[in-house]
């Protein structure tokens, strides 16, 4: 009976040990995106929304490529982390496009989301094009990564636009998950750096 308290007891505190944080952001703010890579137009619109009354309009403009707008940041991790991501995506194109995707890539260093350390994969499929779809996506941090830079991927011409909402990212606790309202200004690293110039 002892030990069977001692076994819970540990599977309590490792259950503890294992918790995840999550972060939803629905674009019922100003902030749009924290960065871009190649040619992508982000407002806010209220025409679709998933949730509320807001969400994120992306217009393809770039020449060639597929444009990536940067949604979300995770920084703080570790190999074998896990970090899952989904939002609403919209577009009522069906096997055509206007399409996105939820997409990833890795990224080392927490106050630069432009360091680009390779590509993370992302969902595969195009989602049905008949309205709200959830894209989700999970990966799993290998190779000494220590931060996850989460992308809506949009296809494929320019002018092509998906609108996105209602986000959610859950990773490790001890992460840091950033939304589009992450001020890079005010992080504390920033801080400490404009500190030591003075
Ligand atoms: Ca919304």
């Amino acid at each position: 009976m002892k030990n069977l308290l001692v076994i819970s007891l540990l599977l309590a505190v490792a259950q503890f040990a294992a918790a995840d944080i999550s972060v939803n952001y629905g674009w019922e703010g100003t902030e749009t995106i924290l960065g871009n890579y190649g040619d992508i137009i982000a407002t806010i619109d209220t025409d679709p929304v998933h949730g509320d009354s807001q969400s994120l309009k992306l217009v393809d403009d770039a020449e060639s490529g597929t444009p990536q707008a940067f949604v979300g940041w995770v920084v703080g991790l570790s190999d074998g982390d896990q970090v899952t991501a989904s939002f609403w995506r919209y577009d009522v194109t069906p096997t055509a496009s206007p399409s996105s995707r939820i997409w990833g890539s890795w990224c080392d260093d927490p106050d630069d989301i432009t360091a680009f350390a390779g590509t993370a994969g992302g969902q595969s499929d195009y989602g049905p094009g008949e309205g709200w779809d959830k894209a989700e996506y999970t990966w799993t941090v290998e190779a000494g990564h220590s931060g996850l830079v989460i992308q809506a991927r949009t296809y494929s011409s320019p002018g092509d636009t998906v609108w996105i909402d209602d986000m959610t990212i859950t990773a490790p606790d001890g992460a840091e998950i950033r939304t589009p309202d992450y001020s890079m200004a005010l992080s504390p690293d920033t801080w400490a750096a404009i500190k030591a110039t003075f």
